[in-house]
């Protein structure tokens, strides 16, 4: 029984090992391959720690089933002994943690930089965020300056707004502006592995970069209220020419006040008859 309950101790490395293997192809860690620069590099970085703390817990977990495994040949009358510890192994097993601990701060400095150092955002792409996220309970609410206009602190009258639709060029890097109207969210898109808390009272920027056009997601990743489940918005991610396409269509849509010149009034007028003569029609029917 008692070799029964060490072995149970060795299952915890093989589970481990099992999962560390499976667990890429299942998607458990990360939905998916990362559509960012940023988010590969710090796929790369996730991998790298997972693999060094993989091999300490496989480690531990093999050396306690062992220890569990000779200690329950143990005979009740065989003499306990004691040890006040050894210097050599106490030396070792402090200085080989800090040297990874200190690996992994250095190896991860650069990464870090490039996510959160806004100087290392070209100046140019800085000053023309491509739009301002603003986070409200329970929604996104997009704002985009006028095609070849910069976005303003303050929101100018010919700005394009949108909801919970954010849409971005494909293949450079952009900056927006994250704010909060209400209460603290954050801004969370896990394709691209950036998630950044919206402030009150705070402008922050946020920048990245997508590698591939497509939909992507964008939700809150902040316990924000009731519906914080429900804040989930969808960031499109289109080629250059279409994105500049899609920020013109935006525009003539937003300055549009309604009004329909008489020509084309006249020309939708006709349409209209037509389409109610073929109802009427199909009501005969
Ligand atoms: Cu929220």
């Amino acid at each position: 029984m008692k070799k029964l309950w060490s072995l149970f101790f060795i299952f915890w490395p093989i589970a481990a090992i099992v999962i560390f293997a499976i667990s890429p192809s299942m998607q458990w860690w990360f939905p998916g391959e990362a559509k960012s620069p940023i988010g590969a590099r710090i796929d790369d970085l996730f991998y790298l720690i997972l693999v060094l703390t993989g091999v300490v817990f496989v480690g531990t977990q093999v050396a306690l089933g062992y220890v569990l495994w000779r200690a329950s040949s143990v005979k009740a009358d065989d003499k306990a002994w004691y040890t006040h510890g050894n210097h050599k192994l106490e030396l070792i097993w402090t200085v080989i943690p800090a040297l990874v601990l200190l690996f992994i701060a250095f190896k991860q400095m650069d990464v870090w930089a490039e996510f959160r150092i806004v100087d290392r955002v070209a100046e140019e792409i800085r000053n023309n965020p491509v739009a301002e996220v603003t986070a409200r309970q329970f929604e996104w609410r997009m704002r985009y300056p006028a095609p070849g206009k910069k976005l303003g602190i303050i929101p100018a009258p010919d700005d394009m707004h949108q909801v919970n639709e954010l849409v971005l060029p494909v293949g450079r890097k952009v900056v927006i502006n994250l704010r909060t109207e209400d209460v603290q969210h954050s801004f969370f898109a896990p394709q691209f592995r950036v998630k950044q808390d919206a402030v009150p009272g705070k402008m922050i920027p946020v920048w990245f970069e997508v590698t591939e056009p497509g939909e992507y997601d964008l939700v809150c990743a902040e316990l924000c209220g009731w519906g914080h489940y429900k804040m989930r918005a969808v960031i499109r991610a289109l080629p250059e020419a279409e994105y500049q396409t899609f920020l013109a269509e935006l525009y003539e849509e937003s300055m549009s006040d309604g009004f329909v010149a008489e020509g084309e009034a006249a020309a939708e007028g006709e349409g209209a008859a037509a389409e109610d003569s073929a109802s009427a029609e199909s009501e005969e029917e």
